[in-house]
């Protein structure tokens, strides 16, 4: 089993898309470590987005993600990364595959309305960034474990 980091960006939350976006991972089936409600400072967005300093869109990057509040959380499942990716679609909404989070509700990069990490190690970095190890639940199971998991 795998963690990952994901973040529902502040254009989801003004769009009322918490629920639906939530939705789609609780009924994969993936077990909630942890969740909150944040508006990020400009220091931790940095932090977040290290891996882009430099690129022409970073600075627009970060005025956004910290523009409005978001949602963090970490969740856990069989290839967690990689499919909570696959789920997300691609970074442009507009190549992303139908059925896709950001195929379904995004039309441009800017405003694609979701963050997922991009690997284990970056799952990692990113969960260490915006949760202390004391504000993950991971003592607790599912009852419908059995029925998603063997
Ligand atoms: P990802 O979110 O799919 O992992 P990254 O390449 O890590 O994509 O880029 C981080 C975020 O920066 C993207 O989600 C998107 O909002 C924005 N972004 C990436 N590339 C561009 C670009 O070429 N123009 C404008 N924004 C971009
Ligand atoms: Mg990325």
């Amino acid at each position: 089993m795998e963690r990952t980091f994901v973040a529902i960006k502040p254009d989801a939350v003004q769009r009322g898309l918490i629920g639906e976006i939530l939705q789609r991972f609780e009924k994969k089936g993936f077990k909630i470590l942890g969740l909150k409600f944040v508006l990020l400072d400009r220091e931790t967005a940095e932090k977040h987005y290290a891996e882009h300093v430099g690129k022409p869109f970073y600075e627009k990057l970060v005025k956004f993600i910290t523009s409005g509040p978001i949602v963090v959380m970490v969740i856990k499942g069989k290839n967690a990364v990689e499919v909570s990716r696959r789920m997300m679609g691609a970074t442009d909404p507009s190549k992303a595959d139908n059925g896709t989070i950001r195929a379904d509700y995004a039309q441009i990069m800017e405003r694609n309305i979701i963050h997922g990490s991009d690997s284990a190690e970056s799952a990692e970095r990113e969960i260490n960034i915006h949760f202390k190890e004391s504000e993950l639940v991971e003592d607790w199971h599912r009852n419908i474990r059995g029925w998603i998991l063997e």
